[in-house]
């Protein structure tokens, strides 16, 4: 059943699948060896962890076809995704949609390999309603106004996604960290790649690198039960209302924003944004 939000300092969270997030952000030991993949939801973060996931086992399917996304990099903030990580051996690798300041503070003393994904907040807005709209977990907006309008308040899972990347872009520069972006994906599939296995110290021969190119592609993703959330239990998901591998896509928004929901959009970004520096973004 759909239920309102769990509210901590100020960030909405879904209600069910949140831990004690206090005890993780103070006692969770963040690895040297770890590997994070973090983000705002709907930015691409299963892509890249797919990603990930494959050129760990340097582009051979088995693992990513046999086992679901959620267990081979788990979620930190969800109860099951928590006991899962504890399991794990070195290198582990773990997922998070956590803003910065709600992270375990031991990240930020150790070595561990951080991967930020972004998206253009624009298509974020519309992957998240469509999104929303299979959720049973979570509150559901009457209307796509309605969740535009919830969207730039900040008033949606995780919060707002102008505070989500203003935080995390703190640690760009620093050596462990990587940002990267959908968009980018979807430019130049192989280039990134080349770099996320460059982060990671794993140099792949061009038949592995062909391979992990072969498996994370939408299509691929699409047909593959372990990705593609299929396999979510029906108590968590609506699976009529839509697929989580919906459009795959960048600039959908342009399709689904009014003219004056882009105009109301851009004076909040601008005014949101304006202490980052022009050209981060590859949607600018
Ligand atoms: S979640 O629920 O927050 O973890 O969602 P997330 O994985 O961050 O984002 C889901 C969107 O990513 C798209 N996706 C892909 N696009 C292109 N290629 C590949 N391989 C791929 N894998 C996932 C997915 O379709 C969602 O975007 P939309 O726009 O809704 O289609």
């Amino acid at each position: 059943m759909a239920t309102d939000y769990l509210w901590i300092e100020g960030i909405p969270f879904h209600t069910t699948t949140i831990r004690d997030l206090r005890s993780l952000q103070n006692e969770f030991v963040v690895r040297d060896e770890d590997v994070i993949t973090l983000s705002y939801p709907k930015s691409g973060t299963n892509w890249i962890k797919e990603i990930i996931n494959l050129i760990h086992t340097r582009g051979d399917p088995s693992w990513v076809q046999s086992v679901v996304s959620w267990e081979r990099s788990p979620w930190i903030e969800t109860p099951e995704g928590f006991e899962l990580i504890k399991k794990q051996k070195d290198p582990r690798s773990y997922t998070s949609h956590l803003p910065m300041q709600l992270f375990p503070k031991s990240l930020f003393t150790s070595k561990a390999k951080v991967i930020y994904i972004m998206r253009n907040p624009r298509d974020v807005i519309i992957s998240g309603y469509h999104f929303h709209k299979t959720l049973k977990i979570t509150k559901n907006p009457s209307s796509f106004e309605e969740y535009f309008e919830w969207f730039l308040r900040g008033h949606v899972p995780y919060g707002s996604w102008f505070d989500h990347i203003g935080g995390w872009l703190q640690m760009r520069g620093k050596e462990n960290f990587l940002l990267i972006s959908y968009e980018e994906l979807h430019q130049d599939l192989k280039a990134n790649v080349e770099k996320v296995s460059q982060f990671l110290g794993t140099k792949l021969s061009p038949e592995e690198l062909d391979s992990v190119l072969k498996n994370v592609t939408f299509q691929a993703m699409k047909d593959n039960k372990m990705s593609n959330f299929s396999l979510v239990p029906d108590i968590h998901m609506d699976h009529s209302e839509a697929c989580f591998m919906r459009k795959g896509i960048t600039g959908d928004w342009k399709n689904q924003l009014t003219v004056a929901q882009q105009e109301a959009f851009d004076k909040v970004y601008q005014e949101k944004m304006a202490g980052l520096p022009q050209g981060l973004f590859p949607w600018e």
